[in-house]
């Protein structure tokens, strides 16, 4: 089934939207007593008109007086078109600009400029108007939108109106997705003796059925779907994008504006912190005004929240500080107005949800600041990759991966240099002869326990860990027959050595550094300072009796440790540092105490 819309109106105040949008569709979309007593629009007004196949188009109505720029933001998010108004006697104002930046910051592409009032103005002026306002739409949209010149007052080019929406829209890619979730940012809430409370707003992303359990944002509520109406039939199912008007089974006080309905398994988040990409707007140079740290409201959906706006680096990014938490996608673009004010000072878009460690900051600014102007989930994925070292594999590998070329573990993917630096600290602790449990490995590198498994798997299956009783140990066991003929020769000269240790400088066998690199990181012979080298079996054995009955934080001294293992000083010194770089010890002035 073709994807339904909802169209817009945008434009500078008394240019003529209500007016029109009652031409349009017979509807009178100002419903508040006083707009009716002011003739001025002050919140949203809703109507519609059949479209192709006799499918609705839904008509969001906007105000057009700066004083509430905010509730021409809350119209403006769930547009598939706007309708810039024009006044052919007034021509491009203030507000014609604001809006007009609004629709392009929140990705509302499809515009159509209407000149209107034709009738109040002399025919070369209404078309000076158009040409002016094309070129300013070329400057903010990026294209030259259609244009159409109107009067809501004699009816002229009221049907060619209706013929050029009803085409602009079906032509427009289909922004629904039907595998996808549903979602809908609350406008207006009101109770009906008898149904209870009713929540409207406009319906994207996939279809929505009575009886659905949905879930209220950011208060993480479930909710039923009691009824629905659209476009004042009741409906079992609504379609993406239309007007909806859902009955839910909560109190007025619960639900209000700026709150967004959607599938439990949607992926929205509700944060009091984000990063985001802020930038100055089209015509408008407000946001380099702006003092960091200093307070603006992010109009995001149909809400707005006050909130303090960090810059980072170079000032493309900003760390936001919401006072309340705003429901929001990943990707999804806001405006930034002045607090308390009606300037629009910037538009911003999200690139990261929750908070970041001081000292990581200023890295993810850096690969922040150079995402797509548009970023699609494919950036995210890539921006987790580089951020964090690894993510999960994405359902669908539509990511252009060549410039990472990642390594692939079972569900993940790593940043090749940060899984090298994982593998080799999880070999490092893992060298120590107690082994480590991969708990205690998740807790000293911090990483996901699903993606440690499936390295620690991968190193085993590599022969790089040892598996056995819930613990790893990177002593590789490899069979001596695999080391070649200079390095079992060495081996067996160490191994022969036993307590008095192979002094590696004194081999005066050629090329024996480099075998004995080798014996060493397969963990079978354990290298002490002064060149002193054990076989494993003897170092184990050294520091065992060295720590035997000995209890966790017991102290003991040099002298106790030459006795039990008979090393004179040259060897026990080493040995203990060894071990106390192994982790298995601490100094404590002239004694070493048992970690
Ligand atoms: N002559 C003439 N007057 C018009 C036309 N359309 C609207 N008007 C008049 O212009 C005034 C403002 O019209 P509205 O439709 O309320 O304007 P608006 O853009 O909705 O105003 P706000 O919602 O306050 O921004 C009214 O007095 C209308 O009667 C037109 O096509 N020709
Ligand atoms: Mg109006």
């Amino acid at each position: 089934m073709s994807a339904l819309h909802v169209i817009g109106t945008a434009g500078h105040v008394d240019h003529g939207k209500t007016t029109l949008i009652e031409a349009l569709t017979g509807i009178n979309p100002d419903r508040l007593p006083e707009e009716k007593a002011r003739g001025m629009t002050i919140d949203l007004g809703f109507a519609w008109f059949a479209g192709e196949n006799a499918e609705p188009i839904g008509v969001i109505d906007v105000p057009g007086h700066e004083r509430f720029i905010r509730n021409m933001v809350a119209g403006a998010w769930s547009l598939d078109c706007a309708l810039l108004l024009v006044a052919a006697d007034d021509g491009w104002m203030q507000q014609t600009q604001d809006h007009a930046v609004v629709l392009a910051s929140l990705d509302v592409g499809s515009v159509i400029v209407v000149v209107t009032k034709t009738d109040a103005a002399a025919e070369s002026r209404a078309e000076d108007i158009a040409r002016d306002a094309r070129a300013r739409c070329a400057k903010i949209f990026g294209a030259e939108p259609p244009c159409i010149a109107v009067s809501a007052l004699t009816g002229k080019n009221i049907g060619a109106l209706k013929d050029l929406i009803i085409r602009t829209v079906s032509a427009l890619p289909d922004r629904s997705d039907p595998r996808g979730f549903p979602f809908l940012y609350v406008d207006r809430v009101f109770t009906i003796k008898g149904s209870g409370l009713v929540v409207t707003g406009s319906l994207r992303g996939a279809p929505c059925a009575e009886n659905d359990e949905l879930v209220l944002l950011p208060q993480r509520e479930s909710v039923r779907v009691r009824g629905m109406q659209t476009y004042n039939s009741s409906v079992s199912e609504a379609r993406p994008t239309s007007r909806v008007a859902l009955n839910l089974q909560k109190t007025r006080s619960e639900i209000r504006r700026g709150n967004c309905i959607t599938s439990p398994l949607a992926p929205f988040s509700s944060e009091t912190e984000l990063i985001a990409r802020v930038q100055p707007v089209e015509g408008l140079q407000a946001l380099s005004e702006i003092r960091n740290h200093s307070e603006v409201e992010v109009a995001l959906g149909t809400g707005h929240v006050i909130a303090q706006l960090h810059f980072m680096g170079d000032r493309r990014v900003a760390r936001i500080q919401l006072r309340e938490p705003l429901p929001a996608l990943w990707g999804q673009p806001f405006l930034v107005i002045r607090h308390g004010g009606s300037e629009i000072l910037g538009s911003g878009r999200i690139l990261w949800f929750g908070e970041v460690k001081k000292e990581e900051r200023r890295r993810l600014a850096g690969l922040l600041a150079v995402m797509p102007e548009k970023p699609h989930d494919a950036d995210r994925f890539l921006l987790e990759l580089r951020f964090y070292g690894l993510a999960r594999k994405p359902k669908d590998l539509s990511v252009d991966l060549d410039a990472e070329s990642p390594v692939v573990i079972d569900e993940w993917m790593f940043h090749p240099p940060w899984l090298e630096k994982l593998t080799s600290d999880i070999l490092a602790i893992a060298g120590l002869p107690a082994g480590v449990s991969s708990r205690e490995l998740e807790s000293k590198l911090r990483i996901d326990g699903d993606a440690l498994k499936s390295v620690l798997a991968s190193l085993v299956a590599r022969g790089a860990l040892t598996p056995a009783n819930n613990l790893f140990f990177a002593r590789a066991r490899v069979e001596k027959g695999e080391l070649s003929a200079l390095g079992r020769r060495l081996l067996a000269e160490i191994e022969r050595a036993g307590k008095a240790g192979f002094e590696s400088t004194r081999s005066g066998i050629e090329g024996a550094q480099k075998e004995l690199k080798i014996l060493i990181r397969l963990s079978l012979v354990v290298p002490l300072e002064g060149g002193i080298c054990y076989a494993r079996p003897v170092f184990d054995e050294l520091a065992a009796r060295v720590l035997a009955g000995r209890s966790k934080a017991e102290r003991f001294s040099i002298p106790e440790a030459k006795e039990r293992t008979g090393l004179s000083r040259k060897y026990i010194i080493p040995l203990l540092n060894r071990m106390e770089k192994d982790g298995l010890l601490r100094r404590d002035g002239d004694a070493r105490v048992v970690r």
